[in-house]
């Protein structure tokens, strides 16, 4: 029975007649004459109706199997997953898609419990608590097939780009970001590190000889903060490619995968982010504006935003600031802030040849906050060891990583990008908690 069950969005295509429809029970409304259920899958709703048998009647052998399937139906709780089988009847008439299924038997597969945990205004804590019945929600299961074309289109591209696709660990004997973010695992005798990021081991694919790599997986960042875009174990989406001449090479990659995958998803998903999220996807034109972050700071001085002094960086107000000018003078949603000041990059970015000072580095902003951090690397070992001590790291730690530099690397350079963060913005969802399938948080260990 269930194995021959049609999938709802696949009954317009059908000619009327007998049907198998299966998913869970999203409401009943139980008349006196008439009983309507609306039955969802994870394709779509569609109304069922039983005209309802309320009394046995004797001249009737089918009567009842009726009654018994009108009391079932009245009984029947939300969330509970049956099987239909039934007569599909186009009729205009009706709201929902134009068809409706008429009972001919209803097995109840799985009982939900009548009182459901969550409700429409929720808060999302209380939404997160209970996850699984969250992502029934059209609008929350919307945004994982979102994700899942979005990055079919970058594997797509990756792999017709000749990229080698790589699984690095994620048990590590050393931090590859900054100290104060890091998980310590105990590991037999002695202790691991949960991997930041993969980009030691990313780079290590450069000497290796494979010219482009990259890697979808999880990063963990031991960050206490609350904010909207901090997980403590996030999907980072990176990649890394031999013979760049400098981070504008990266940039143009960059640009050229978010337009791979905005396009499909706008293509397969347009209609239903206007629908469901009020929002008309645009895809981005390239090249996307390049804005150096000391003249970024100024424009955002100048428009009456002081960035706090301590922060060298972009804070989140400057980034919201920065993209509000971007979208004024050029339209467009996404920005590379370029060159940052080596003194807040990580030892591994290049610096500039002709300004130490700065390096070859940038940061991607969308729609008002960052998304990714790119740059070209240092591949000269004797700088790349200078730049380890000026940043108070110590080379014998990093040895492995050093060693990588020892025996002949191209020059190269790439990108580390959150996926929940690319997805919350380009939703205009408010936390990466609603575009990530299970959050992690500093008091968030379940479900
Ligand atoms: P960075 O530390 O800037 O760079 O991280 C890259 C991108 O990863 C996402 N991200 C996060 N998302 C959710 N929660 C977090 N706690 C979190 N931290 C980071 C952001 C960010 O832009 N190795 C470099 C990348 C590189 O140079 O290739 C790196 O990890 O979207």
């Amino acid at each position: 029975l269930v194995t021959s069950r049609t999938l709802v969005k696949n009954l317009a295509s059908l000619a009327d007649g007998p049907v198998t429809v299966s998913g869970w029970v999203d409401t009943v409304r139980d008349q006196k004459k008439v009983q309507f259920v609306i039955l969802r899958d994870e394709s779509g709703a569609v109304q069922l109706v039983n005209p309802a048998v309320r009394e046995l009647d004797e001249a009737d052998n089918a009567s009842a199997a009726r009654l018994a399937t009108t009391e079932a139906i009245s009984a029947l709780s939300h969330g509970s997953f049956i099987t239909v089988s039934g007569e599909l009847k186009k009729d205009e008439r009706v709201k929902l898609g134009g068809l409706e299924v008429k009972i001919g038997s209803l097995e109840i597969v799985a009982e939900a419990n009548p009182e459901t945990p969550i409700a429409a205004d929720s808060s999302l804590d209380k939404r997160m608590d209970w996850r699984f019945l969250d992502l029934r929600q059209p609008r929350q299961a919307l945004i994982f097939r979102i994700q899942t074309t979005f990055l079919h289109a970058l594997r797509t591209y990756w792999v017709e780009n000749d990229f080698v696709e790589i699984h690095t660990p994620k048990l590590m004997a050393s931090a590859s970001e900054s100290r104060a973010e890091l998980f310590e695992v105990g590991y037999f005798e002695g202790k691991a590190y949960l991997a930041q990021s993969p980009q030691f081991f990313k780079q290590m694919a450069q000497p290796a000889g494979f010219g482009k790599v990259f890697e979808v997986g999880p990063a963990f960042r031991a960050d206490p903060s609350f904010t909207s875009r901090h997980a403590t174990e996030f999907t980072s989406v990176d990649a890394e490619i031999s013979w760049v001449g400098s981070h504008e090479d990266v940039m143009k990659l960059h640009e050229e995968l978010m337009v791979a995958g905005f396009s499909a998803v706008k293509a397969k998903h347009g209609a239903e982010i206007a629908e469901l999220f009020g929002i008309e996807l645009e895809v981005p034109t390239t090249p996307f504006p390049r804005i150096p972050l000391a003249e970024a700071k100024q424009i955002v001085a100048d428009r009456g935003y002081e960035i706090p002094r301590a922060d060298d960086d972009m804070d989140p107000e400057g980034e919201r600031q920065i993209s509000a000018y971007v979208k004024e003078e050029f339209g467009h949603d996404f920005v590379f802030l370029t060159d940052y000041a080596s003194s807040i990059r990580p030892f591994y970015h290049m610096r500039n040849a002709a300004d130490e000072s700065i390096t070859n580095s940038y940061d991607l902003i969308y729609n008002g906050t960052e998304i990714s951090t790119g740059a070209q690397r240092e591949h000269r070992i004797d700088v790349l060891v200078e730049n380890a001590k000026s940043k108070g790291l110590d080379p014998e730690e990093l040895g492995f990583y050093l060693d990588f530099f020892r025996y002949g690397v191209p020059p190269h350079g790439g990108f580390g990008m959150g996926l929940a963060r690319v997805l919350m913005l380009m939703l205009g969802e408010s936390s990466i908690r609603e575009t990530t399938y299970l959050f992690r948080g500093p008091t968030r260990l379940l479900p």
